[in-house]
């Protein structure tokens, strides 16, 4: 046995698929001795991933509406609680969204996305502001 044996989540491991270390998406070993890969001339070599690629979790953009209404303040206050971004941040954001009609608040997962929104109208409920908030496919 003198197959370099790549470790896995390390370079040189992996499948060449372009991302960094998913635990179980395929990264690793491509065999072992006596399954079959590898082994020329093996007639009949099982060809089967023995750990079936899993797909990454779609990604959602979680957006911001503008509004005449609420006040620049309690955007940025939002963004800075919610989206944990830097208080210059969130000005640009906000400032963005204030000038261009909508902006991305942040990209997650789809029920991380969902708990964003939900937490953003709440807040702006409670306070009785307007503003809306959405999701959509990144
Ligand atoms: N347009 C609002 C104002 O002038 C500010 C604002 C910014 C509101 C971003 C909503 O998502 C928003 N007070």
């Amino acid at each position: 046995m003198n197959e370099a044996q790549p470790i896995p989540g390390l370079p040189g491991g992996g499948d060449r698929d372009g991302d960094i270390g998913h635990p179980g998406d395929g990264a690793g070993n491509p065999g072992h001795p006596g399954d079959g890969a590898g082994d020329a001339g093996n007639i009949g070599a099982i060809a089967e991933r023995v750990r079936p690629k899993l797909k990454k979790p779609p990604l959602y953009k979680v957006l911001m509406l503008n509004d005449d209404y609420t006040p620049m303040e309690f955007v940025v206050y939002l963004l800075m609680q919610l989206f944990h971004m830097s208080q210059d941040r969130a000005e640009q954001i906000m400032l963005h969204i204030h000038t261009r009609g909508l902006g991305v608040c942040g990209v997650f997962p789809r029920e991380i996305a969902e708990t964003k929104v939900r937490q953003t109208l709440e807040l702006a409920r409670k306070n009785q502001h307007p503003l809306q908030c959405t999701m959509e496919r990144a």
